[in-house]
């Protein structure tokens, strides 16, 4: 076996899908950052299939913690395998990416960002990378923004990488373009723009009025269940013959809703199956609380029930029969109705996805981070269920859950991998400290002493699995 490169893109076995187009000939007009498995798994297998008919919509990547995906991938000329998992696990290499930069080359990566033939940049930097306060707006007391706006041609943040590539581009006169966000994040565009916004005021506002006249920020909805890349996976690509230090895996099911707000030239990602609707709200709220609400609450549930994976949690009949009710019964009557959106028939699909065989998703990889994604994934959920005056009961569990699993000793609990993991765990003992002196509950929750009886209530049965099975029922 010789590795993936574009040397050896024509002896890949047969049955492995390759790019149909000649990557001589591909222009990067996409600048991406945060170049990690999801973005590897969805918008650059996307980008993949634009290739076959533009040549001018490959990918510059810039990685901002690691130059991991850099050495892995630059000796394969950006090439890396993606598989599809199924009832028959389908492998394709994916061309679309054909420059890695790393945190290192800031110059390179703003001047990626000024070039002419860039038009669009999109990033996965996950909830945190965003810097945002509860109440919506850039945090100022974030070390990497501190440490920015007192050096803001040296940038650290992706926040301010982003304004200092704005700002070479407007000095270099290419024009606007659009900043498009594919992070699990409510009106995620809405918040690249106002984290964006309040950066360059803060720097410089001429650059911020340019920002608000030249830049589109749309949001968009991102879906597509990713499982980090694992022994199994290696050993099936290697077995099929290719050589490759980074193969990513997927489910075959992917979706991408954009909102159709583009500043000049809009990419034909819908010649790839995405979509470009007016709105996209709907879409982001439902995949957002059904979805990620679900895994969540399986993953917190399920790690307290001795699980380890989707699959396993999704084999007892009494947390898979929690967790649809909970979606049926407790999430979905606090969605809107969205035009081309049939919620019973996307939460069964949901489910079945969850149930999906051929992946083996670690509850512990989804349990990361719990205290950026709980607030969109379940909390928004009991907001607005306490307005409307619906009951919280059965809500609250996954996050009584999610306040166990940070008190629990680990080992033998999974690592507690979350940016706030130190305050967390001081305050752990006390639900209620959490709630109040955590960082991560919104005001309205903060101040509602029904929604912290509940909390508490719960939190108090989930004392064994005995207990546990008894929240479940
Ligand atoms: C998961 C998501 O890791 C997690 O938190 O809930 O990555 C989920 O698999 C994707 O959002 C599915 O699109």
């Amino acid at each position: 076996m010789t590795r993936l490169s574009n040397a050896t893109l024509a002896d890949l076995p047969a049955p492995v899908a390759r790019p149909g187009y000649d990557r001589t000939t591909l222009v990067p007009g996409i600048v991406h950052v945060g170049p990690g498995a999801f973005h590897r798994a969805h918008q650059a297998a996307y980008a993949d299939a634009v290739l076959a008919h533009d040549p001018r919509w490959a990918i510059s990547a810039m990685a901002l913690n690691s130059t991991d995906v850099a050495d892995a991938l630059r000796p394969q000329d950006g090439l890396y395998t993606l598989a599809l998992l199924g009832a028959e696990t389908k492998l394709r290499v994916v061309g679309s990416i054909v420059e890695l930069l790393t945190k290192a080359e800031g110059d390179a990566f703003a001047a990626r960002i000024a070039a002419p033939t860039t038009r669009l940049v999109t990033a996965t930097v996950t909830e945190k990378g965003y810097c945002l306060t509860a109440g919506g707006g850039l945090d100022r007391d974030h070390p990497a923004i501190r440490r920015d706006l007192t050096d803001p041609a040296r940038p650290v943040s992706f926040v301010g990488r982003l304004v200092d590539g704005l700002g070479r581009r407007r000095a270099g006169g290419a024009g606007g373009l659009t900043v498009l966000s594919c992070d699990n994040l409510a009106g995620n565009g809405r918040r690249l723009s106002r984290a964006v916004g309040d950066y360059a005021a803060a720097i410089d506002p001429d650059l911020a009025a340019w920002i608000a006249g030249e830049v589109r920020f749309p949001s968009s909805m991102v879906d597509s269940i990713t499982p980090a890349t694992d022994d199994a996976l290696r050993a099936t690509v290697a077995a099929a013959g290719i050589d490759d230090a980074w193969p990513i895996q997927r489910e075959a099911f992917t979706q991408w809703v954009i909102e159709d707000d583009f500043a000049r030239e809009r990419p034909p990602f819908d010649l790839a199956g995405a979509q470009f609707v007016a709105d996209v709200t709907g879409f982001e709220e439902a995949k957002l609380r059904l979805l990620n609400g679900a895994h969540s609450s399986l993953a917190y549930l399920g790690l307290l029930l001795g699980h380890e994976t989707v699959g396993d949690a999704m084999a007892d009949a009494r947390l898979a029969g929690f967790v649809e009710r909970l979606m049926r019964d407790d999430i979905a009557p606090g969605l809107g109705v969205t035009a081309g959106l049939d919620t019973g028939a996307y939460i069964g699909a949901i489910l079945d996805r969850f149930r999906n065989p051929a992946i083996r998703h670690l509850l512990a990889q989804i349990a990361w981070d719990g205290s950026q994604k709980l607030p969109f994934r379940l909390l928004a959920t009991i907001v607005d269920a306490r307005r409307a005056g619906r009951p919280v009961d059965r809500l609250v569990v996954p996050v009584a859950a999610w306040l166990r699993f940070l008190a629990l000793p680990r080992p033998p609990m999974a690592p507690l991998v979350d940016p706030l993991a130190a305050r967390l765990t001081a305050l752990a003992h006390d639900p209620d400290a959490v709630v109040q002196d955590g960082g991560v509950f919104p005001a309205d929750l903060v101040g509602d002493p029904t929604f912290r009886a509940a909390l508490a209530h719960a939190w108090v049965g989930l004392c064994d699995a005995s207990g546990i099975l008894g929240r479940l029922a």
